[in-house]
């Protein structure tokens, strides 16, 4: 049976967090062999290891700001947020920030700060971030705004507090919307889903900005979308090599190169795959395969992991794994709460 929307809910950001906790182990890793990857999930069931719980990074500390933002506010505020990313990162600086961002946080934390977006906007020479900082907490938006419209809207505007260049702020878009349809169940169709996305993106890179910034980075026109239909093209194909998806989808830290690869990784694993165990369920296959990408996995783990979790639900998760990484609790009460905000008329 489809799971209800709660459970949705909770699976999206619990799924979302053990993305980053279970991911860190390999970020940055160039090459992640699948064993290496089973041994590390197998790992979580052993209640006997030693090395405690795994610690989440930047992309939960950002989503948990993110929500907790919308649900005080119950609406979205630029300021509120900003405020809330700036004190976050000022208590707890070691959590793995982009070597950039952390200018903007810095300047975030400033009360004498006229406009919020002003920061973001600075990043690199006046191009802004392209980073996938802004996707990586995108998810709250998903479950905080019922309307398509305002996913768009609201998704945007708070990965501009960071992101200020369209790559950046148009790949938190995708991942709010996967998680969006996701959470209606869309999964069910994979190639309705997959359409829905370039179309939605058609859209947003038919902008002037995206038009423009394509072209300063020297990307085809449509960057989005050429992934899109990428990753359509990898959906049919009999069997996928890891280097393959790599090579055409990425794996590194430019939204570009990570976000069309984790909504991917969640459309590969809806069936069983070669070389994942039998006993795993979509959820886990998902993460496993995030994880051997290689590359930025806690933050592919964590976006596909959202996608997923919304798709399978909570149940899906399993205790294990939620007991070993650290800020499940907390990002399952904010999914309660972010689902009594939703339900309100
Ligand atoms: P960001 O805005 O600093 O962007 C990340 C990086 O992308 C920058 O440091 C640059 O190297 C590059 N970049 C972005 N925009 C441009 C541009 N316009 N021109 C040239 N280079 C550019 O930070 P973010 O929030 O987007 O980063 C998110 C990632 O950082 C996530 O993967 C997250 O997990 C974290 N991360 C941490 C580590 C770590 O050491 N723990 C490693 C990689 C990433
Ligand atoms: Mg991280
Ligand atoms: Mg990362």
């Amino acid at each position: 049976a489809a799971p209800v929307m709660l459970s949705r809910f909770r699976g999206a950001l619990v799924g979302s967090v053990l993305g980053d906790c279970i991911g860190g182990e390999f970020e940055g890793a160039v090459d992640v062999p699948l064993d290496r990857v089973l041994q590390h999930l197998s790992a979580l069931d052993d209640e006997t290891r030693g090395d405690g719980i795994l610690q989440y990074s930047d992309d939960t500390a950002m989503m948990r700001c993110v929500a907790d933002s919308l649900l005080t506010r119950m609406a979205f505020d630029e300021r509120d947020m900003a405020r809330r990313f700036a004190k976050e990162y000022n208590l707890a600086p070691y959590r793995g920030y982009g070597s950039g961002v952390v200018q903007v946080l810095r300047k975030l934390a400033s009360p004498y700060l006229k406009d919020v977006f002003q920061p973001a906007q600075a990043q690199f020479g006046g191009r802004g971030s392209f980073g996938n900082g802004g996707a990586m907490r995108a998810a709250p938006f998903a479950l905080a705004f019922k309307s398509c419209d305002d996913v768009r809207k609201y998704s945007r505007l708070g990965a501009m507090l960071t992101h200020s260049c369209s790559l950046g702020y148009n790949g938190a878009v995708l991942q709010a919307l996967a998680v969006h349809l996701s959470l209606q169940g869309a999964l069910a169709m994979p190639k309705e889903f997959i359409d829905k996305l370039i179309s939605e993106m058609e859209e947003m890179e038919r902008d002037e900005t995206a038009q423009f910034d394509a072209k300063a980075l020297n990307l085809s026109e449509f960057p989005y979308c050429s992934r899109l239909h990428m990753v359509k093209e990898l959906m049919d194909k009999k069997s996928v090599s890891i280097e393959e998806v790599i090579s055409e989808l990425g794996n590194g830290i430019a939204a570009l190169q990570s976000v069309p690869t984790a909504i991917f990784c969640v459309l590969h694993c809806l069936e069983p795959r070669e070389g994942l165990p039998e006993q795993f369920g979509g959820l886990e296959r998902t993460i496993a395969y995030s994880l051997a990408l290689g590359g930025d996995t806690d933050t592919i783990a964590c976006m596909a992991g959202a996608i997923a979790g919304a798709h399978y639900g909570i149940d899906s998760i399993p205790q294990s794994w939620q007991k070993s990484c650290e800020g499940v609790a907390e990002a399952d009460d904010l999914a309660h709460r972010l689902y009594d905000l939703y339900c309100l008329p």
